[in-house]
């Protein structure tokens, strides 16, 4: 049973009894890549945590951990080949357990990332099933399938693997002759598996229970939309009806969590089970956040959004009145490690994000880019509901574009032949202090550089460099975190639209705080206050700059 840490403050003092997955601010950490304590170029458990002061004076509520298991790395940790360790690289159990029980001290509550849909080709499982013969019961754990054509010399079915390329690998039988393929909705290693095998549903649900009785307060469901598929395997056709996608959101996965529901409140009612749903319609999106299935999702419609006042007042409308319809606290998410960084996507003359859409060479303006990171960071920390921020991002870091080829690891980059730079880009070991690489990511005496390269120019972006100046992007990020503690009307409740110009949104969290935000081109007058609270850019005449928000104390009305 998880008890409720004594010194835990509360996300939001207008909701006491509220829990604490309704307004939280959850740290994104990429393990590899947030500090580095052993000294080998690749950041570990250790690592974290001499960095959880950090943390807990930034001023977040958890952290969330991409996946710390053992694992060949070939998807960054996303092809697990035992989910109850962790990657010697990073440490091991025990450390892991002191880890959440010294978060939990500093008032972090820990979530770590469950990948349901895949295993690491290396897990046990698949080399049983390799080792198997066709039709066994070992390879019914996954989607072995004869090929089609006079020789099985093509794939079972035509589906497209989301990194690029075929969702089918074949396999060569111990004699050596051309065998079964497997199916890999991701990159050949990392083998799907088959959620009609109960073995694989008893087996998810025991690994939650691991977490769980360590203590952790909430798991991520990485991919969670795609692990049922039609066991006929159809091709995708343009269209689909609601559910009727082959393997997207299939409707057995609301029972598939209503059990991982069940076995979370066996814990009590404060454990969060949130979804990593990219689905286009809001409406199926929100049936996962009913009671009884899933707490919360990752709102990627928000953070695919241009940098443009009509569509993120869209976005925040529609995220609003699905998510009240089910009683689901809504999210906002401006980056995570597989997306382009805030700070490059705003500089673009794109600002949406798209996974197709990313080349080399886009022109890019990072004044603007952080100009308008700013403001979108201020946008999003006013907006009700949780907040996720992912390492680097109060740092105000840019997109890495620069990474020599040859040290690139993103299977995304390379099963796209190179014409998708991939996500190492934001994934590149955080700057902490010093002037040169590895800027405090190592220890100064380390052996081995950081795992890919740091820019040269970073030092002015370093957590040292930008403590106590009250211009620097992570003094913005302490003061708006501190503010939406202090401030009883931010994180979950209600919001109210504000008449405004059109190019700005504007909006009130209770009687005494708007927020209003300037994406036009030109100055504009600010809605009657008090004074500023906090302010991404400075007033320009006593009005509101272009790509500029503030957050403002208002006189409640009488
Ligand atoms: O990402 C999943 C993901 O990005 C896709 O499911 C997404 O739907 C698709 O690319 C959109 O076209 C998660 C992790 O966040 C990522 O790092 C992993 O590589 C991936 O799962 C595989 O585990």
């Amino acid at each position: 049973m998880i008890s409720e840490h004594a010194g835990q403050s509360s996300p939001s003092a207008s909701a006491e009894a509220a829990p604490w997955w309704r307004g939280a601010v959850i740290y994104e950490i990429y393990p590899r890549s947030f500090a580095d304590g052993s000294g080998d170029g690749t950041g570990d458990l250790a690592g974290v945590r001499a960095r959880l002061p950090y943390l807990r004076d930034l001023g977040i509520d958890a952290v969330w951990f991409t996946p710390w298991y053992p694992s060949p790395m070939a998807d960054g940790g996303y092809d697990v080949t035992d989910y109850r360790a962790i990657d010697p690289g990073f440490g091991d159990l025990r450390e892991a357990e002191l880890l959440i029980a010294e978060a939990r001290e500093m008032g972090i509550r820990t979530i770590v990332d469950v990948v349901p849909n895949h295993v690491s080709d290396q897990h046990p499982w698949f080399h049983e099933a390799l080792g198997s013969p066709a039709g066994s019961a070992a390879r019914g754990r996954f989607w072995f399938r004869p090929g089609r054509g006079a020789d099985g010399e093509l794939p079972p079915n035509a589906w497209v693997s989301e990194f690029g390329g075929p969702a089918w690998t074949r396999t060569t039988d111990p004699d050596g002759s051309p065998g079964e393929w497997y199916l890999h909705l991701f990159a050949p290693s990392q083998p799907d598996l088959n959620w009609g095998h109960p073995e694989v549903r008893e087996e998810h649900e025991d690994v939650l229970r691991f977490w769980f009785d360590r203590g952790v307060a909430g798991i991520r469901i990485d991919s969670a939309a795609l692990l049922v598929k039609d066991p006929k395997l159809p091709d995708v056709a343009t269209l689909h009806a609601p559910g009727e996608h082959p393997y997207v959101d299939r409707d057995e996965l609301q029972d598939i969590y209503r059990g991982w529901r069940a076995v979370a409140d066996s814990y009590g009612d404060d454990l969060a089970l949130i979804g990593e749903l990219w689905l286009p319609e809001a409406t199926r999106f929100a049936r996962y956040l009913r009671p009884g299935v899933l707490n919360s999702a990752f709102n990627f419609d928000f953070l695919v959004c241009p940098w443009d006042a009509d569509r993120l007042r869209a976005s925040i409308q529609q995220t609003t009145e699905v998510h009240a319809e089910v009683g689901a606290p809504t999210t906002w998410v401006l980056s995570n490690h597989d997306v382009t960084r805030p700070v490059t996507r705003y500089g673009r003359s794109d600002t949406s994000f798209s996974f197709e859409a990313k080349r080399y060479g886009t022109p890019t303006d990072l004044w603007l880019g952080l100009r308008r990171a700013r403001a979108a960071a201020l946008l999003t920390m006013a907006l009700p509901g949780c907040v996720y921020l992912y390492q680097g991002e109060e740092l105000g870091l840019p997109e890495v574009e620069d990474i020599p080829p040859g040290l690139l690891q993103d299977p995304m980059h390379f099963r796209s032949h190179g014409v998708d730079p991939g996500r190492d880009g934001c994934r590149v070991p955080m700057p902490w202090s010093g002037d040169t690489p590895p800027y405090g990511f190592s220890p100064d005496d380390a052996d081995d550089e950081p795992w890919l390269p740091q820019p040269a120019d970073w030092a002015g972006l370093t957590v040292e460099s930008q403590t106590g100046i009250p211009t620097s992007t992570l003094e913005l990020y302490r003061a708006a975190l501190r503010l939406r503690r202090d401030l009883p009307n931010l994180g979950d409740g209600p919001m109210t639209w504000l008449p405004s110009a059109p190019q700005v949104l504007a909006f009130a969290r209770g009687p005494d705080f708007a927020c209003v935000v300037n994406l036009g081109p030109d100055p504009v007058e600010l809605p009657a206050h008090d004074h500023v609270l906090l302010i991404s850019a400075a007033l320009k005449g006593g009005r509101l700059p272009a790509d500029t928000a503030a957050w403002l104390r208002i006189s409640a009305p009488g």
